[in-house]
């Protein structure tokens, strides 16, 4: 029994000495942003465009970037990742590699350069995307691509400004002369480093794990500590798009694939890293806009469940809305985009224990539980040195209607609540309104709306000394139904 507990000490060692890079936390801190497919693609209504398209059908007669960006801001996303290039290997921006770009279409405008300019005006973050397999340039297949693609990271990351991600696709197919690329990963690695430090490379990269579907689906536990061997970009690309198909994107992850990270999955798994996770999906059935889809914008419900699940259980979420034919969102999405705005600010604007008084059984020296009431990161409640479990204690200036609360670890000490609870008082008595595991950067719980003047976290198991650094209860007047997914 001793020696059983020695070894599971040694692993939570481990487990808790795993944590995030500083680029790592500042892309955790944004929670939620934009996708933007738009291309050549967008006028043939495809998905995946082998890099025949003639340039001249790119003739947008009403581009309106603007419109986009602050589309996106209104639904309280805070950054979007642009799409400079697709699998076609056409080239969104001024680009000297090759002669497959904007600037020979009838648009002729550097499309980069106004989003990079549209997001300084509205103070929105920009990640860039940038397909390495590509159908069109010559050079695919052979060393001389890899050149071709530094050349190609360097126009983007150099003349852009300051970008947050950069995000590498997994699909990895053959080029037009029927060869395959092999991808030189680290020099790619290693050039981003050098051009932009603090952008994270999220999928095919070491930074941030790609969910493994594009669905919208969600783990039932998230885990930023997970296996180092996830990070392999091979690995990534054995489990990506390999057809363009829309059972691909509405397919679900396979289920060996649901626990990454519990205490269970990790025990002897080797080396471990912080490998965040993001959820990458589309609002509407595909990536690029199709005329037919105009009417089959994805439920409110149903997008509000998937932010609940993804930004409300430790991961970030990459929504995408693709532009028009004619350049800009239609009025569907914008729609959209809004309503899942005002969801979030009329939910979360005010934090019903920010006057409560708060009280937790233990306290390690530097962890104050004055902290929890504020979201931002200059102070963390933690529990006394050698306590696995806690319990902390809100009691309201008054009765309050609840029905969400939300937790936030403080990651810079590693992932650690396993598992967790919160209950209620009534009538003199506590009673349990959730049960939680995997908390993370956030944790969102819903439940049943009560009246109460009191309420409890309990901590039931933890990888030692757990923290907080937020704790907050809300009453949201609109609860999400979710019945069947649409994709
Ligand atoms: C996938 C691509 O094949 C899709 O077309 C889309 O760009 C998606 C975000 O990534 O792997």
């Amino acid at each position: 029994m001793c020696l059983e507990r020695k070894v599971m000490d040694k692993n939570i060692e481990k487990m808790i000495a795993v944590v995030p890079s500083e680029r790592q936390l500042k892309w955790q801190e944004l929670e939620f942003y934009g996708f933007l497919h738009y291309g050549l693609n967008t006028y043939l209504e495809i998905e995946w465009g082998d890099g025949s398209a003639a340039l001249d059908i790119l003739n947008p007669s009403d581009m309106d970037v603007e419109q986009w960006i602050v589309s996106m801001k209104a639904a309280e996303m805070k950054g979007i990742v642009m799409f400079c290039k697709h699998h076609d290997g056409f080239c969104l921006w001024d680009t000297k590699t090759t002669s497959y770009n904007i600037m020979n279409t009838p648009y002729g405008k550097d499309l980069l350069k106004e989003v990079a300019d549209a997001c300084v005006k509205y103070d929105m973050k920009l990640g860039l995307y940038l397909s390495p397999w590509d159908r069109s340039h010559p050079a695919y297949g052979t060393e001389s691509y890899n050149d071709v693609f530094i050349q190609q990271l360097d126009e983007i990351l150099t003349g852009y400004g300051k970008v947050f991600c950069v995000w590498f696709d997994g699909a990895c197919g053959e080029g037009k002369n029927g060869k395959k690329q092999r991808y030189d990963w680290e020099r790619y690695y290693a050039f981003i480093r050098e051009k932009q430090p603090e952008a994270v490379i999220s999928v095919a990269g070491p930074d941030v794990r790609w969910c493994g579907n594009e669905a919208g689906w969600h783990r039932a536990q998230e885990w930023s500590v997970v296996p180092a061997k996830l990070m392999s970009a091979e690995c990534v690309a054995e489990l990506s798009q390999q057809e363009d198909t829309e059972e691909f994107r509405a397919k679900q992850v396979n289920s060996t694939m649901e626990d990454l990270g519990s205490r269970k999955a990790l025990e002897g798994a080797g080396p471990l890293a912080w490998y965040p996770c993001e959820v990458d999906t589309s609002i509407r059935p595909g990536w690029f806009y199709m005329e037919h889809d105009d009417n089959r914008i994805r439920p409110l419900d149903e997008l509000l469940d998937i932010y609940l699940n993804t930004v409300g259980a430790n991961a970030n979420l990459i929504l995408n809305v693709p532009p028009c034919r004619e350049g800009y969102f239609k009025k569907n999405d914008v729609k959209r985009l809004n309503e899942i705005g005002c969801f979030i600010r009329d939910t979360f604007s005010y934090n019903l224990a920010e006057d409560a008084i708060i009280q937790a059984d233990s306290c390690a020296e530097d962890g104050l539980v004055e902290a929890v009431r504020s979201q931002n990161m200059d102070g963390y409640w933690k529990a006394a040195a050698g306590k696995e479990t806690a319990e902390l204690e809100f009691m309201f200036s008054s009765e309050k209607t609840i029905d969400y609360c939300m937790l936030m670890e403080d990651i810079r000490q590693s992932q650690r609540i396993e598992k967790f609870r919160i209950l209620y008082r009534t009538e003199g008595a506590w009673e349990e309104i959730f049960e939680g595991t995997a908390v993370g950067h956030k944790k969102i719980c819903r439940f049943e709306p009560v009246k109460t003047d009191a309420v409890k976290v309990v901590i039931d198991e933890s990888r030692s000394c757990p923290t907080l650094r937020f704790a907050g209860f809300y009453y949201g007047y609109y609860v999400p139904e979710v019945k069947t997914r649409s994709r």
